[in-house]
């Protein structure tokens, strides 16, 4: 079930939540103390301690605060998403290089997945739950796409990603396309969800290539999920299993206070 915004939520809430939570989203790295001090300011500020209903006087309220303005702002998010809007795409001639690298851990601590034995596995609610091994998929129609990743650590950068459109994929394994999330869980624990429209959008790409040649590790080899319509973190490397389902599947930096649709 849908519950539509009231028509006030959609003024008013709609532009202080999306303030607030590109504000959350651009300030310094979860937990640290500027951060939550400029939320508790903020949030008192905005009034939005009565939106939440939270007093925002110790850790946990701030918590708990963050994270229903958070899920407020989803809901607010995936309506206006429009799934005919595309992102930018741009020449080959600006593509960054070297492009960057970024995860939770450092350059040394890349993951090596294993090609011979590697199998995509595929879950939830989809008719064909069938593993994939890489040959299978570069078998699929492949896309090529530049487009610019938006880091919410302050960088952004233009790459070249070549793979299998996601929503031929999703048709191809019979996936529930009614469903609300699909799930991806990644070789490196790393883990994050998106909604079925981002998942189903014309330039959601599951890249198999890095400008050209095989994703090397860095880039998330042997696969990763790219959304030009996404912020960075929302955008998963080294993926391993894939699920289609109806209850909120969450991320790793989602639950650290990320807002979770994390794109437009
Ligand atoms: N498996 C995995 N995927 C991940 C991450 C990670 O740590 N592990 N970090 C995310 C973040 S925050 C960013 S900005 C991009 C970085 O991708 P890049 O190394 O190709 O630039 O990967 C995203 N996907
Ligand atoms: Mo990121």
């Amino acid at each position: 079930m849908t519950i539509k915004p009231t028509p006030r939520l959609a003024i008013d809430g709609d532009a202080v939540l999306k303030e607030a939570v590109s504000r959350i989203s651009h300030a310094s790295k979860p937990g640290t103390p500027a951060r939550r001090e400029f939320l508790r300011r903020s949030l008192t500020l905005g009034g939005l301690a009565m939106l939440t209903g939270c007093s925002l006087t110790d850790e946990a309220s701030v918590d708990t605060a963050l994270s229903r303005i958070s899920r407020i702002n989803d809901d607010v998010q995936g309506w206006l998403f429009d799934p005919n809007r595309l992102a930018p795409t741009y020449p080959d001639s600006m593509i960054t290089r070297p492009f960057p690298f970024n995860a939770y851990y450092g350059q040394d601590q890349i993951r090596e997945v294993e090609e011979s034995s590697f199998r995509l596995e595929v879950t939830g609610m989809v008719a064909d739950k069938r593993k994939w091994s890489l040959p299978e998929l570069r078998a699929m129609p492949q896309i090529d796409q530049v487009t610019r990743h938006i880091c919410v650590e302050g960088w952004s950068a233009i790459g070249k990603w070549g793979g299998v459109s996601f929503g031929h994929f999703l048709r191809r394994v019979g996936a529930d396309l009614s469903a609300k999330y699909v799930g991806f869980k990644c070789a490196d624990d790393y883990f994050t969800s998106i909604d079925m429209a981002t998942a189903l959008h014309s330039q959601t790409l599951l890249a198999l290539t890095y400008d050209g040649q095989p994703l090397p590790p860095k880039y998330g080899f042997p696969m990763k999920l790219r959304m030009p319509t996404k912020l960075g973190y929302k955008n998963p490397k080294h993926i391993q299993a894939i699920y289609v389902t109806n209850m909120y599947p969450s991320g790793y930096w989602e639950d650290q206070g990320y807002n979770w649709f994390g794109g437009s």
